[in-house]
């Protein structure tokens, strides 16, 4: 018996020289992501490689299309055509950002339904941004400048992610996301160049609320974020959590002094000696109750997107049952 486990037999070697192979592989990879390559779909990966990129770009995929529905509930009530025209072209961007992300996240062998359904469950994530209310207008200029700013921050250095398929669909998708950050500012700048007292109070008391949410969407601070030290190692992100945080803060106080606005944080002031700006603590532990579940606008949120797939099933069986009759109809002629 002693014998029999010491026995190297032809399973055992096979094994060896699977884990030899697939060092070689893992080494031939890691050579890869060193040398600046692009990996492709049919490329060889690692598991843990697949599994991070299909859970950040379906995070990113869902944040996209749960993030209509903030901006969605004030296509009815632009102030002006102008207005309304701009913002009907910006959420329906966002829908197509979802698509091409969606499409992304599917060359990593994982498919839509798939995807959706942890979304309509409550198992998958997206940016805890959108479980804030929308309150007023003015909420739809902030979240463009804050939100889309926050978001093109985080989202340029994508644009070099190790994986080719994402990082193309983020270049596409960060200049429409410039369209949509400076459209925030200009109708912010209107209001606060132009507007009555009311509305300025109303910039402002936008804000204020949406400062902190803001910071929040670049994720928990390095020493806190599990996934960072890994995607940082793969290429997958190319900027820590807190770097980006960090120049947001330093882009967004000068535009914020040329609004005319304050933000909400007196511990926000220039250090020379760093060369960035200082800011004060972010409320971690509301954070994760929003990422977790708690926040005002989830269950809202879940159930519009749930809502909305339900309601979408028979264009969803239109749409197969069409393609399926040419197809026959091709086949047959
Ligand atoms: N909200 O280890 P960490 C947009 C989770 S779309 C919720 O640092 P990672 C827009 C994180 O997923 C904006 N969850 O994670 C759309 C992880 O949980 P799991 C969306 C968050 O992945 C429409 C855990 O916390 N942008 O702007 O290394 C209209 C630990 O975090 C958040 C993207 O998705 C959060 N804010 O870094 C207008 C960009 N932060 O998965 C605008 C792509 C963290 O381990 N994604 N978590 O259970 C990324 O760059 C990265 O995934 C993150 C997080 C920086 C967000």
């Amino acid at each position: 018996m002693y014998t029999q486990a010491m026995s190297v037999g032809p399973q055992d070697e096979a094994r060896r020289l699977q884990t030899a192979e697939e060092q070689a592989r893992n080494a031939a990879f890691e050579q890869r992501i060193d040398d600046g390559d692009f990996i492709e779909a049919k490329d060889w990966m690692p598991d843990h490689y697949r599994k991070t990129l299909v859970r950040q770009i379906s995070q990113h995929a869902h944040s996209e299309i749960v993030g209509m529905l903030p901006e969605g509930n004030w296509i009815t009530r632009a102030p002006t055509l102008k207005r309304k025209a701009i913002l009907l072209a910006k959420v329906q961007d966002e829908g197509g950002h979802g698509l091409y992300l969606y499409s992304a996240a599917e060359t990593l062998g994982t498919s839509r339904d798939q995807m959706l359904d942890a979304l309509h469950t409550g198992k998958a994530k997206y940016s805890s941004i959108f479980n804030y209310p929308t309150l007023t207008w003015a909420d739809i200029g902030v979240i463009g400048w804050l939100v889309d700013g926050a978001a093109i921050m985080n989202q340029v250095p994508l644009c070099r992610c190790s994986y080719g398929p994402y990082a193309r669909a983020m270049i596409r998708i960060c200049r429409e996301e410039s369209f949509h950050q400076r459209q925030g500012y200009e109708s912010l700048l209107t209001m606060m160049r132009d507007g009555t007292d009311a509305q300025k109070a109303m910039v402002q008391d936008a804000v204020n609320r949406w400062w902190w949410p803001s910071l929040m969407m670049f994720g928990p601070a390095d020493k806190d974020s599990p996934n960072s030290e890994q995607s940082m190692r793969w290429g997958i992100k190319r900027l820590s959590n807190d770097e980006l945080r960090q120049k947001f803060v330093d882009a967004t106080v000068p535009q914020a002094e040329i609004l005319g606005v304050t933000l909400p944080d007196p511990q926000l002031a220039w250090n020379a000696e760093r060369d960035h700006y200082d800011f004060g603590p972010i409320d971690w532990s509301e954070f994760w109750r929003v990422v977790g579940g708690d926040g005002p606008c989830n269950r809202e949120r879940l159930s519009a997107r749930v809502k909305a797939w339900e309601d979408g099933a028979w264009v969803r069986d239109a749409a197969l049952a069409h393609a399926q009759k040419r197809a026959t109809q091709a086949a047959a002629a």
